[in-house]
């Protein structure tokens, strides 16, 4: 602890100044009436979009639903621009919210929590800043995010690089220009397809280099207009309770009547006529976003239809992309829905212009890194810079990379070593007090972040009050509990295609991360009933004492 001070004392510490610490913060300061304080990494609010500052970054769920809906003056005052938010707007949208709601006297920036220590004796946590400043609680909220932990894979040679590297999800705040400058993005994630969208426009030549051929579909974006926005605050009520029903938290289309949600359709992909088929994916294809998941009813269940789907986006790519070449290595050739599908704005396209070019890492690994490029067995490319869109150790990584000791010393990031063990994707035994936002064996990545955030946010909330009406100092859940949420979380995703690919939803994206089914596959509203079901029974999976 800094000069040999006493670690400051409250009632709870949150650790990230992403949407779900934001709401955090304002639930349990000014509804709980607790002494809070927040403590994050950045030198301001916005979590993933603090980091994520990349050019072309966007969010894949419509600005009018990603937003909180636990204040009206929050959804009735701020002015959405865009169908898909870019992340500059996002920023401003938390920077707005933490200043509506008076939230950052009540912040400390640029504390980087190392580590999160129980004292049995005294009943709270001791969280420490890598720069040895010290807190004590008696309650920590993890709100540390699905992906906050970049990945960088250990590539041969790239220290001898002497260009310039960046990784999207730590991305310089002062402007990089790729003006007249060789680029090379590596990775076909969201990242990477957003960020080589935005620089084939301005460097003079750009690489992308792809591993695995994406699932991609055109974002549909467009500008908001004021009738729009409108209508959605005078209906946000109906229309939340509508999206908060479906499975992703989330429907797309937001804003009936003027563009009518396309109904999810009842129909296997398998019950109809090819000439059929076709029509129904290209109106997904048209309507844009997330549209094609409801194209039929088993994409995401069967796999003979799941790759009926990943054939008609073959198809789409041939369309587009003129040099058959390029087109054959940019074609899907995996399970629809194994990875989380990409909203692209131009990615097929750009490939048509004369300064993008696809490098197949499928067909020519990549050998090294150079002083002056990369080389793959088709030979050396001389590059300025390189982007990595690698991705993150998602939904693990941003825990386990903090020391967390709960009893007798116990260690997270052993506990987890084979995957996560949790009750509700909130808490895990022999961690008392300690809530996760966002967390593993939740429905958070697989739903609308921020309304799964709220909903936990509001679950614990409930609970540290009713903590406080019975008198009891600590709650964790029990080992048996956990273990059922455990076998819950492989039986439900047992049949779905998430189980079926190498995604990051398996921890498979980061090599000799432990192989296990990370989220909470049912759904947003089986998940917010499991949560309400324990609530109602009196926390009864839990001890508390
Ligand atoms: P993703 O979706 O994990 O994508 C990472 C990309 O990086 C993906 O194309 C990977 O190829 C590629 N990658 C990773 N390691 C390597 C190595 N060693 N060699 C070659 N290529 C590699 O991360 P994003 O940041 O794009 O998106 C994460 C989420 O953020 C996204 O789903 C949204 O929810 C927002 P691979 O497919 O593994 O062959």
């Amino acid at each position: 602890m800094a000069g040999g001070e006493a670690p400051e004392l409250r009632d709870v510490l949150i650790v990230g100044a992403g949407f779900g610490g934001i709401h955090a913060l304002a639930r349990l300061r000014d509804g709980l009436g607790l002494d809070a304080l927040l403590l994050d990494a950045g030198a301001g609010p916005g979590g993933t979009w603090y980091w994520n500052r990349y050019p072309g970054a966007r969010c894949d769920v419509e600005s009018l639903q990603y937003s909180f809906s636990f204040s009206d003056a929050l959804q009735q005052e701020f002015d959405w621009t865009e169908r898909f938010a870019a992340q500059p707007e996002i920023l401003r949208y938390a920077e707005f919210v933490v200043d509506r709601l008076d939230l950052a006297r009540s912040m400390r920036f640029d504390t980087r929590v190392a580590s999160a220590v129980w004292d049995e004796d005294a009943a709270c946590w001791t969280l420490t800043a890598s720069d040895g400043r010290a807190w004590r609680a008696r309650w920590v909220i993890m709100a540390t995010g699905p992906l906050f932990a970049t990945h960088l894979p250990d590539f041969p040679g790239l220290k001898d690089f002497a260009g310039e590297v960046y990784h999207t999800g730590a991305w310089p705040h002062e402007p990089v220009s790729f003006a007249g400058k060789r680029v090379a993005v590596l990775g076909t994630g969201s990242s990477g397809v957003q960020v080589s969208a935005a620089l084939a426009g301005e460097a003079e030549q750009l690489y992308v280099l792809q591993r695995t051929p994406a699932h991609i579909v055109p974002a549909g974006n467009r500008p908001l207009g004021a009738a729009e926005r409108a209508e959605v605050r005078a209906r946000h009520g109906e229309l939340r309770a509508q999206w908060n029903a479906q499975p992703g938290a989330v429907m797309y289309a937001s804003l009936p009547p003027a563009e009518p949600v396309l109904p999810a359709n009842p129909v296997s992909a398998l019950a109809v006529t090819p000439e059929e088929r076709k029509a129904v994916f290209e109106r997904a294809w048209a309507y844009g976003g997330y549209a094609l998941h409801r194209a039929f009813t088993d994409l995401l269940t069967d796999e003979r239809s799941s790759m009926l789907a990943t054939e008609f986006l073959r198809g789409k790519v041939a369309e587009i992309v003129k040099d058959p070449a390029t087109a054959e290595a940019l074609a899907p050739r995996t399970l629809y829905g194994t990875k989380r599908l990409i909203l692209a704005t131009g990615f097929y396209e750009m490939f048509n212009q004369p300064n993008v070019a696809l490098v197949d890492l499928y067909r020519h690994p990549l050998k090294r890194f150079t002083k002056a490029g990369f080389e793959t067995e088709n030979g050396h490319y001389a590059v300025d810079a390189v982007v990595f869109a690698t991705g993150f150790d998602a939904l693990t990584g941003s825990l386990t990379r903090i020391d967390i000791r709960g009893r007798g010393g116990r260690s997270l990031k052993d506990e987890w070593a084979r995957g996560p063990h949790t009750y509700l994707g909130m808490m895990t035994a022999g961690f008392p007090n300690l809530f996760m936002v966002g967390g593993p064996q939740s429905c958070s990545a697989l739903a609308n972040v921020i309304t799964a955030n709220e909903q936990q946010v509001e679950w614990f909330a409930e609970c540290i009050a009713e903590m406080e009406r019975r008198g009891v100092t600590t709650m964790e859940p029990g080992e048996a509990a956990q273990a059922e949420w455990g076998r819950l979380i492989d039986e439900l995703a047992g049949p779905s295609m998430v189980a079926k690919g190498d995604n990051w939803y398996l921890g498979a994206n980061i090599p000799g991360k432990a192989r296990a089914i990370l989220l909470f596959v049912g759904g947003f509203p089986a998940y917010k009933a499991h949560c309400d079901a324990e609530a109602a029974r009196g926390y009864r999976s839990f001890a508390l004492a």
